[in-house]
């Protein structure tokens, strides 16, 4: 299926490469790609001397070799649950899909044999709590709450107890994606994290940032600061289903070198797939 931005692309290398403005329309198509501009500058540069270089006989050669650029930037890392209980983290700012990705990775691993518990560590919005309770009760996991309002770190101190007394292989966390202030927001990821370190001594949780497709070149800065602030292990981008735009992965995976883990592909718990370098630069450089 080609469409949005790869339908674009693969249109401007229909025309020849001949063309004395090909690859600054290319460099213009990245940028509105959200590549951002100094990367859209070094893939254009360096297909430019690509050309030079080799006879290129096909407009498909040429975006083979683009794709053979990319592949060292966006890094699949596949998400093992090991030595249980494993936590993962789920962060992200507020709508991007954190709590539906919760529920879908929560089947995911099911399915593969493992005991999930979710737990309702944002206390915030007031009603974040009922909306994971749902999702809980329709994949059929358990789930270890408190009041709205309450600590996180303590809905997390409580979700861990409960883990280690069930013998839970996964604990997911879901997290409150927004605050009075960033730094409040960061303070209270750093509280989690506290808590957490103090209950797993030597059991690294990982931090999962969620990113959503359809918002464009703002993910880069979303994954900046959470990175500073906690370190993230992996991303998940979520909403490619109505995103025609995934360029900020590129951009993400090249400057901080964070892989990504999975890709939200719909509102089902199905909808949910491990990332493939491979099928994600064919939808966004329009192979496909
Ligand atoms: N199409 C599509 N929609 C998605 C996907 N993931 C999440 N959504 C939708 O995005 C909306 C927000 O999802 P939530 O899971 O509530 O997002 P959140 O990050 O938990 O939001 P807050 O708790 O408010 O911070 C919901 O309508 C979801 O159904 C996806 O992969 N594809
Ligand atoms: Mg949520």
């Amino acid at each position: 299926m080609k469409r949005g931005f790869g339908k674009r692309l693969a249109s401007i290398f229909n025309r020849s490469v001949q063309y004395e403005d090909f690859f600054e329309d290319l460099e213009d198509l990245l940028i509105e790609g959200d590549l951002g501009a100094s990367i859209a500058m070094e893939v254009s540069d360096d297909l430019k001397e690509f050309c030079r270089k080799n006879r290129v006989s096909s407009q498909n050669e040429l975006l083979l070799e683009m794709k053979r650029m990319l592949l060292s930037w966006v890094t699949p890392k596949q998400l093992k649950v090991e030595d249980p209980p494993q936590v993962f983290l789920v962060l992200g700012v507020n709508g991007v899909g954190k709590t539906t990705t919760i529920a879908k990775m929560a089947k995911f691993y099911q399915n593969q044999g493992k005991q999930v518990v979710l737990s309702a560590a944002d206390t915030f919005r007031a009603a974040a709590i009922d909306q994971l309770e749902l999702h809980a009760q329709r994949v059929g996991c358990r789930l270890v709450k408190q009041k709205p309002g309450s600590d996180p770190g303590a809905v997390v101190y409580d979700t861990l107890q409960s883990a280690i007394a069930k013998q839970d292989d996964l604990v997911l966390v879901d997290t409150a994606g927004r605050m009075h202030t960033k730094a409040n927001l960061v303070k209270e990821l750093q509280k989690i994290h506290k808590v957490i370190e103090g209950r797993l001594p030597g059991k690294p949780c990982r931090n999962l940032l969620v990113i959503d497709a359809t918002t464009g070149q703002n993910g880069f800065q979303q994954a900046e600061m959470f990175h500073e602030a906690v370190g993230i292990d992996a991303l998940i981008l979520t909403k490619y289903d109505s995103a025609s735009k995934g360029g900020t992965m590129v951009q993400i995976g090249k400057k901080l070198g964070i892989p990504i883990a999975f890709v939200g592909v719909g509102e089902t718990y199905e909808d949910i797939r491990e990332f493939s370098s491979d099928e994600f630069l064919d939808t966004l450089l329009g192979l496909t």
